[in-house]
């Protein structure tokens, strides 16, 4: 995966021990906090002085991962952060392709003269760094993080703790290995990490099985009153207000994986989920086969990811939204069938 420039360049800050700061996306999720967690702690056998940076909150089912002391969250430890970033010699930025995805953190790292290395899944970066490894192709960041360590003949520092986030990040971003996932590596992968001694298991338990009862009733109700299935171009999505989510007082990381609920429902092939916020509305969108929301995403929705997981926004208030994305679906019928 690594090209031998940026294999020299990965070598030259571990050999020199200047601090290094690791920085993944605002929303942290499995992939991101796994992927991070794991090279901070790989650096930090290493003797890497090492502090992970997250633009805001992380969401509870991820704060035992291990790794995570190292974690300081952006929004509530600002001047923190500041220093940890004016101090760094380099900057591991993962899992995600634009600056636009670290929220305010980009004015520390625009401010930093650290060398940055992006390693990222998402297609068309465009993020400024000196060593860029881009590879959409692949299911989650967290396996170019196995990859780097592969590549830096370091596999033998592999021990349990890394391959647990390491295992959360190709886990969650795979939606628990139903998508991105189709190719012998990645369960290769996946057998060295197992063989680590990890608790499969136990880590599908602590991500998955830890909704509040407010989140469980907060998905109930957007399954029975907010999703629309639109019959004869399957499609389903799902809308809720700010109102709403007040009402099951919501917490960062609840609506976390609902976008992918309708496709139980027999033929569901595109699904999207709009969230009502402040200035506009959040979309998030999945698909099933050949129809690419990357695609739908960065031509109507300022936004884009993979062919069947994407993200985008809309400056519309959400009726207006969701009429848009009704028109697209409807224009589209004979790509998504
Ligand atoms: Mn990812």
């Amino acid at each position: 995966m690594l090209t031998s420039e940026a294999k020299e360049a990965i070598r030259k800050i571990i050999d020199t021990k200047e601090p290094v700061v690791v920085i993944s996306h605002i929303n942290p999720d499995g992939d991101a906090i796994g992927s991070s967690a794991a090279l901070a702690i790989f650096l930090q056998k290493l003797n890497v002085p090492v502090t992970v940076i997250i633009p805001n909150e992380v969401p509870d089912f991820l704060k035992w991962l291990p790794g995570y002391d190292m974690v300081l969250t952006y929004r509530s430890r600002k001047s923190d952060c500041r220093k940890k970033i004016a101090g760094a010699g380099a900057l591991f930025m993962l899992d995600f392709n634009d600056k636009d995805r670290v929220g305010d953190v980009i004015n520390e790292i625009q401010k930093s003269d650290a060398f940055r290395i992006l390693i990222d899944h998402h297609e068309r970066p465009e993020f400024e760094a000196d060593i860029l490894v881009s590879e959409p192709w692949r299911g989650s960041a967290g396996e170019m993080i196995y990859l780097l360590m592969k590549d830096l003949d370091h596999l033998d520092l592999m021990d349990s703790d890394i391959a647990t986030c390491l295992y959360v990040a190709i886990m969650t971003d795979t939606g628990n290995f139903r998508y991105g996932s189709s190719y012998e590596e990645i369960f290769n992968i996946v057998g060295n990490l197992v063989n680590k001694g990890i608790d499969k298991d136990q880590i599908y338990s602590n991500v998955y099985d830890s909704y509040s009862e407010d989140r469980m009733k907060l998905l109930g109700y957007c399954m029975s009153e907010k999703m629309v299935v639109m019959n004869g171009l399957s499609t389903a999505y799902i809308s809720i207000t700010q109102e709403e989510l007040d009402r099951f007082n919501h917490k960062v990381g609840d609506t976390e994986g609902f976008v992918n609920i309708p496709f139980s429902i027999k033929g569901i092939k595109v699904t999207a989920l709009f969230i009502e916020k402040k200035n506009h509305v959040k979309i998030s969108l999945r698909s099933k086969g050949s129809f690419s929301v990357d695609r739908l995403a960065s031509e109507y929705f300022s936004g884009g990811g993979h062919i069947n997981a994407a993200g985008g926004e809309s400056e519309l208030n959400l009726d207006e939204t969701i009429n848009k994305f009704e028109t697209i679906i409807t224009d589209s019928r004979h790509e998504i069938s």
